[in-house]
């Protein structure tokens, strides 16, 4: 019998790195003071900065010019007295008209977070708040009006506005949001009355990053991360849905990541980097909603981030609609969407991932760890769908028939598997690629722990085969088909039978 254990690369279909040329940074204008006001008063405001910054003039006297783009100005502050420091403006300050980094990290007290998403929450200190408390009507606190290079927000707390970040405009910008609180309150240890945290139609947007310092805090009522537009999203190292341990819900009345992205969009949740996942907890609804129109299949990934499971990767947070969904009616070209590469996905109330929205709808899911969903994985939104005979259905990843397992044993370290997959040549694209997991429980089918894949070719297509694969002894087995244009079935069983003996049908 043809038999080949294929060893599982981790990121094999990861998105080229994505670089940026940085301009070198211009005129820094520092903010000395927590008021307000624009006067000749010896002070320089962050409203008076801002205006510094965008007109490339001296303001009032009190703050230095800007320099025109493409130099990248930047906002320090340096604000006398202990901290924090909680700027509370009457009014909307104002539109970033060019490129401009604000950082609070610069204000002496704030300390860059050092931690790790492995090391688990956040551990620095902010000491710059822009708080909504007395700005009547203010949706935000400073809007985004340039049309070219890149505006960046850090070491921030935003707090006590609707929609801290927003976009309303088309623009292809870039803009950076790192190391904020946004919607949280500066200690991290509260939600702040947004609605939406980050919410735009357009631009090219990078939140948090795979280096500490770039970590975000970021809960809402709603929704955290917002967008229904062609923009550009990557969402790596953030904190979402908790406070700043990683450990305690804050919950959140919508999906918390919310992406209906038309052609030309990509989203990049999580990735390869270890510093790159994400905790994503406590939303009503999905943790990760990804809807795709005309979709580049290569662009839309949810990689090695922790779904509804806390920063110590045991801590519930569950996300009730489910972990993941992936929705489209639109073909997606160009490859297809991956939710893999060690993903924790657990304690969600609904499935850990859904994938709907008919024969279109095309996910690979593959090397994730589940346990104590809902359900495991859900083709066509409907709850577990039974195997039918040569797999002639269709509906979302065709409905993939998922392995049948007749027996299995367990001796010398290593699991001896009898199964067939009951897909005719013409109903998938060969090979079929069979991926192996240590259940989650005998009731609970989920792939907890990945042990191994192997391909079936054309030839041997609907045949009882053997699989052999080490594995630790005592355990239910799960296993996943997935076939040759990435469309996975849902997991195999649960099967009671055959835990601890090997029998042949
Ligand atoms: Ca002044
Ligand atoms: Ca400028
Ligand atoms: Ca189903
Ligand atoms: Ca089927």
């Amino acid at each position: 019998m043809f038999k080949t254990i294929r060893k599982f690369a981790l990121c094999t279909l990861c998105l080229a790195a994505m670089s940026f040329v940085h301009a070198a940074l211009a005129a820094t204008v520092t903010v000395n003071s927590s008021a307000d006001v624009s006067a000749a008063d010896g002070a320089c405001t962050l409203r008076e900065a801002l205006q510094a910054t965008n007109t490339n003039l001296a303001v009032n006297g009190d703050c230095a010019a800007g320099q025109s783009v493409p130099a990248i100005d930047l906002i320090a502050f340096a604000i006398p007295g202990s901290g924090p420091h909680v700027i509370t403006p009457a009014g909307y300050i104002g539109s970033i008209a060019e490129s401009l980094v604000i950082d609070g990290m610069t204000q002496p007290g704030a300390v860059p977070n050092t931690a790790t998403p492995d090391q688990g929450g956040l551990n620095g200190t902010l000491a710059i708040e822009i708080s909504g408390a007395n700005c009547n009507g203010c949706n935000f606190p400073i809007g985004f009006a340039l049309t070219s290079g890149e505006a960046a927000f850090r070491g921030l707390a935003i707090s006590h506005f609707p929609y801290p970040v927003n976009l309303a405009s088309a623009s292809p910008a870039t803009f950076r949001i790192e190391g904020c609180h946004i919607g949280a309150s500066i200690d991290g240890l509260a939600a702040s009355g947004a609605q939406n945290a980050i919410a735009f139609n357009s631009g090219v947007w990078y939140i948090g990053g795979t280096t500490p310092a770039k970590r975000n805090l970021i809960v809402a009522a709603s929704s955290v991360i917002w967008s229904q537009s062609a923009a550009s999203v990557t969402v790596q190292g953030n904190l979402i849905g908790t406070t700043r341990n990683g450990l305690v819900p804050l919950p959140l009345s919508n999906d918390a990541i919310h992406l209906r992205l038309f052609a030309g969009g990509s989203a990049q949740i999580g990735g390869s980097d270890p510093g790159a996942r994400n905790v994503i907890g406590s939303a009503s609804g999905f943790g990760v909603h990804l809807i795709g129109y005309g979709a580049d299949g290569m662009a839309f990934r949810v990689e090695n981030n922790h779904i509804g499971v806390g920063a110590d990767g045991v801590t519930p947070m569950p996300n009730l609609a489910g972990g993941v969904r992936w929705g489209t009616n639109s073909p997606v070209v160009n490859g297809w969407p991956i939710i893999g590469n060690g993903n924790l996905i657990a304690w969600n109330t609904g499935p850990a991932v859904v994938v709907a929205g008919g024969s279109n709808a095309v996910t690979e899911v593959v090397g994730n760890s589940m346990h104590d969903n809902g359900l495991g994985i859900d083709l066509n939104e409907n709850g577990r769908t039974p195997n039918d005979a040569d797999d002639a259905d269709s509906g979302s990843n065709l409905l993939m028939n998922h392995p049948e397992i007749s027996a299995y044993n367990w001796s010398n370290g290593q699991y001896t598997v009898r199964y067939r997959v009951d897909t005719a040549l013409a109903n998938a694209a060969y090979p079929l690629r069979v991926d192996f997991y240590i259940a989650a429980g005998v009731d609970d089918p989920e792939g907890a722990q990945w042990l191994g894949s192997e391909l079936i070719d054309a030839g041997d297509a609907q045949q009882w085969r053997e699989f052999t694969v080490p594995g630790p002894q005592g355990f239910a087995l799960a296993a996943t088909t997935t076939d040759a244009l990435g469309r996975s079935s849902e997991f195999t069983g649960p099967d009671r039978l055959f835990t601890d003996s090997f029998e042949v049908p």
